[in-house]
């Protein structure tokens, strides 16, 4: 089995969105809205176990505002969130939010090396779009054979539906793939999908377990700025390159 195609995650993964994007923007569309919510950063790392950002908001309304009622709950959160994703939006195109180390050049590299490559995120289409186009340019969206996002799958992340939909779509065996993610619930829906993962943690998800990874980096490193391995094989390497990644698979996929 040689390795044929890389899938990346987006939040978290190929940026830190989640503090400077998603947060950000939640906060701005309650104040907009005239609600009192405020979510802190403390706070917002522990609504992040709720992946999507329609549930993420209905949990935070279970757990935090027990006494908030409403008559038409699911369409007033579809409205804020409508909201919430029209200011994430105007926010990367401000240039809120730029790409984790390596990870422009891990794609440059790949294509180079004529691997193939697709995104299964659980995050709304257009942020995908947004994040791409405002950080490597509007025709980067090409680079990727597929992108699966948000609600195309009925179960989000931690359920491996948007996994399976990408190898579906590109018609190849998960033992040819690497993906990438940051968080136990990405972990969870690559393993699902039988993908072998390798980890990139963040400020949100350095604690999480990964038990499935085949390495477990701080980031993906760059020639003058090698990664630190939380956990893994030991290795010459320094960033991740396409030579890493081929002895990666050859050894655990
Ligand atoms: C990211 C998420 C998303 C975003 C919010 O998961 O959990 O819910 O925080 O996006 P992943 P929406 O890292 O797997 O992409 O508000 O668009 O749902
Ligand atoms: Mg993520």
């Amino acid at each position: 089995m040689s390795l044929e195609a890389l899938i990346f995650d987006v939040d978290g993964t190929l940026a830190n969105t989640e503090r400077d994007g998603h947060l950000v923007a939640f906060n701005l569309a309650f104040e907009e809205l005239g609600l009192d919510w405020v979510w802190s950063n403390e706070l917002y790392h522990e609504l992040l176990d709720v992946t999507g950002g329609q549930l993420r908001i209905k949990h935070y309304l279970k757990n935090h505002k027990p006494e908030f009622t409403h008559d038409d709950l699911d369409n007033f959160v579809a409205s804020i969130h409508k909201l919430k994703t029209k200011i994430y939006v105007r926010l990367m195109a401000e240039g809120a939010v730029p790409l984790r180390p390596g990870v422009e050049r891990l794609f440059a590299e790949a294509r180079e090396a004529g691997l193939r490559l697709a995104i299964a995120t659980t995050t709304t289409p257009a942020n995908v779009d947004a994040l791409i186009a405002n950080t490597l340019g509007r025709e980067a969206l090409d680079w990727f054979e597929v992108i699966g996002a948000g609600d195309v799958v009925p179960n989000l992340k931690p359920a491996g539906d948007i996994y399976h939909y990408v190898l579906e779509k590109m018609n190849i065996d998960p033992k040819n793939c690497i993906a990438f993610e940051d968080s136990h619930n990405g972990i969870v829906s690559a393993t699902d999908a039988h993908l072998k993962t390798l980890i990139t943690v963040n400020e949100y998800t350095n604690s999480h377990q990964f038990d499935e990874a085949i390495v477990i980096l701080n980031n993906l490193g760059e020639p003058n700025k090698p990664f630190t391995m939380i956990e893994g094989d030991a290795t010459d390497a320094t960033f991740v390159n396409v030579d890493y990644l081929r002895g990666l698979h050859a050894k655990h996929c």
